[in-house]
């Protein structure tokens, strides 16, 4: 299952969708591109499948499916903003390599959340 711990199988620690733009690769800005993303949360890192429908929490197992892109969350920073978009429920995402990722929710207590979530592993792998 892919809610399993054991040694084989990271742990599944959330997963949904999020809207999603890349606004830098490597430290170079690049033009915003909001999409719908199903985001999914797994040990240090997070992934990011490009369609939706044909993932879902049940059906999602680590190594079967084909993300579009996978950020390692070690050293990375999360920080609300305001000043980066007009959308509401904002947070960006940056990774060691400067790669810089807008998460947004129009619904509060979901971006909270996910907000909270990373964070957390976040700060976990900056205790290691
Ligand atoms: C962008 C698009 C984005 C918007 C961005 C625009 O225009 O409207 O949704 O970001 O604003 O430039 P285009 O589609 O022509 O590239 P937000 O929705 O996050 O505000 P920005 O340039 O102020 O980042």
């Amino acid at each position: 299952s892919p809610y399993s711990n054991d040694s084989s199988t990271p742990e599944l620690e959330k997963a949904g969708l999020l809207n999603k733009t890349k606004i830098a690769e490597g430290g170079r800005k690049l033009r915003k591109n909001w999409n719908p993303s199903w985001v999914v949360l797994v040990g240090n890192s997070l992934v990011f499948f490009k369609d939706p429908k044909s993932q879902t929490p049940s059906s999602w197992k680590p190594g079967n499916s084909r993300p579009e892109s996978s950020v390692d969350l070690r050293g990375a920073v999360v920080q609300w903003t305001n000043d980066l978009s007009s959308k509401k429920n904002v947070f960006k995402l940056r990774t060691v390599t400067g790669n810089e990722f807008l998460l947004q929710s129009e619904t509060d207590s979901l971006i909270r959340e996910w907000f909270n979530t990373i964070h957390s592993v976040i700060n976990r792998l900056d205790r290691e």
